[in-house]
């Protein structure tokens, strides 16, 4: 990189360090365009995306219906906020109702404000329609969840990091471990308070941990059994992500509220939203919940628009086919690796184990490496690299990225 090139990267990072507050310790890498799979820095390099910003650029960046539906409505009409009707709201509800078949969708912006009203939405139905008493329900989540960074959220994170110092926590949920089943048979059977289950179907952060085969559809069954509301967070592993719409399908879940987010937009402006049926989302009535920006014109447009990307061009099923020769792939050198001990994961969410402790900074080398040869990936916990390209790569771009990402590790064996 010359000298001039490092200065306007550089510049970039002073400014952010300067006037950021520090709540990122972002790879050295300053981007400033994205199309499709690609993206490139400031000083014109060009990269593959295999982060897809956590999963919320499933359609590739940029996309063309996507930036032409978000462009038009933006020069028409921005925001009314709920206090009036608008032409674009209804629109969306009906087509995303029809999308994912439930009966209702309440319109939020990030997915951590779909999982408050989720979370809320489950305790007034608590209340209301089970008859558990005010203020006793109880939530089941998982340990190494990762919900979002609100005070009620972290309150049930078990990361220390998240956690700490931001005391007092909500009460109101009880942690068991994640893909066993007895746990949650256990606490439901014993515990007539417990309002609903909160599960990523797949745990993104905590590494791209895939349950047991079943575990979804059994832990529904206990649901159903005992009266208590499956709650599905796909912020992350929604709109085909792992190779269905949603991750619940592998295994033809029903959620009874279903919280999306992230590509719910394809990335290019913030809507998430959940959805339930009428008996559930019935006890939302008019001054219990709301935003601002919440189902505004923009989001609306920008979120049919994504939602038919998905569709129109089978993001499901291209997802499912790269994903299993990413694997099939990564596998074959795995075998013959010493640094790289496993690769797990469905669709196109996947994460590569390395071989060093988690406390480890290797797989941060790997990836400054990965950027150094064209590829941006970043750890998720310690020793494990999450690889998540957009669902718009074809297999020749896949293979690139597969030899990138073989050679590179190669370069870190013992
Ligand atoms: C960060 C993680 C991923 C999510 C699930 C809700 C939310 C997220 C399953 C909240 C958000 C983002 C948040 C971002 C990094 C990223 C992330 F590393 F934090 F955990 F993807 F794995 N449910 N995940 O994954 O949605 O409010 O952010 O719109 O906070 O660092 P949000």
């Amino acid at each position: 990189m010359s000298v001039l090139e490092q200065k306007a990267s550089q510049q970039a990072i002073d400014l952010e360090n300067k006037y950021g507050a520090h709540n990122y310790h972002p790879l050295p890498v300053v981007l400033s365009r994205g199309e499709g799979v690609y993206v490139w820095d400031v000083d014109g390099k060009k990269y593959y995306d295999f982060l897809s910003a956590y999963s919320a650029v499933n359609q590739g960046h940029c996309h063309p219906k996507i930036v032409g539906a978000m462009t038009e409505q933006a020069k028409t009409l921005t925001l009314t906020s709920r206090a009036f009707y608008n032409d674009m709201l209804g629109k969306y509800e009906k087509f995303a109702c029809e999308f994912f078949s439930f009966d209702k969708l309440l319109p939020m912006n990030t997915g951590a404000e779909a999982v408050e009203t989720a979370l809320k939405i489950c305790r007034k139905w608590a209340y209301e329609k089970k008859g558990i008493e005010a203020n006793d329900a109880e939530i089941v989540v998982c340990e190494g969840n990762f919900h979002g960074r609100t005070t009620t959220i972290i309150s049930f994170s078990n990361d220390p990091v998240a956690r700490k110092n931001f005391g007092p926590y909500t009460d109101g949920f009880i942690k068991i471990e994640y893909d066993n089943l007895e746990a949650l048979e256990k606490h439901l059977e014993s515990n007539k308070n417990i309002a609903g289950f909160l599960v990523e179907p797949i745990q993104g952060e905590a590494g791209v941990y895939v349950p047991s085969e079943g575990y979804l559809s059994k832990a529904k069954a206990l649901c159903e059994k005992h009266n208590v509301l499956f709650i599905a967070d796909e912020v992350q592993t929604g709109i085909a992500r792992t190779g269905k719409l949603l991750a619940v399908d592998h295994e033809n879940v029903k959620p009874d509220i279903l919280i999306l987010g992230k590509a719910m937009s394809g990335g290019a402006y913030p809507v998430s939203a959940v959805l339930a049926n009428d008996e559930i989302m019935g006890v939302i009535k008019p001054g219990t919940h709301g935003s601002t920006f919440g189902g505004n014109p923009v989001a609306a447009a920008v979120a049919i628009a994504a939602l038919s990307v998905v569709k129109d061009e089978n993001l499901a099923e291209n997802a499912e086919r790269l994903g299993k020769l990413f694997r099939s792939e990564l596998n074959k050198y795995i075998e013959t690796s010493n640094i790289a001990t496993l690769v797990r994961g469905k669709g196109l969410l996947n994460a590569v184990v390395i071989n060093d402790s988690e406390d480890s900074d290797t797989a941060w080398n790997i990836c400054l490496k990965l950027r150094d040869n064209g590829l941006l990936a970043k750890p998720t916990h310690g020793n494990i690299i999450r690889f998540a390209p957009p669902l718009v790569m074809n297999e020749e771009q896949l293979m690139d990225c597969v030899a990138i990402i073989i050679e590179t590790l190669k370069g870190f064996e013992k």
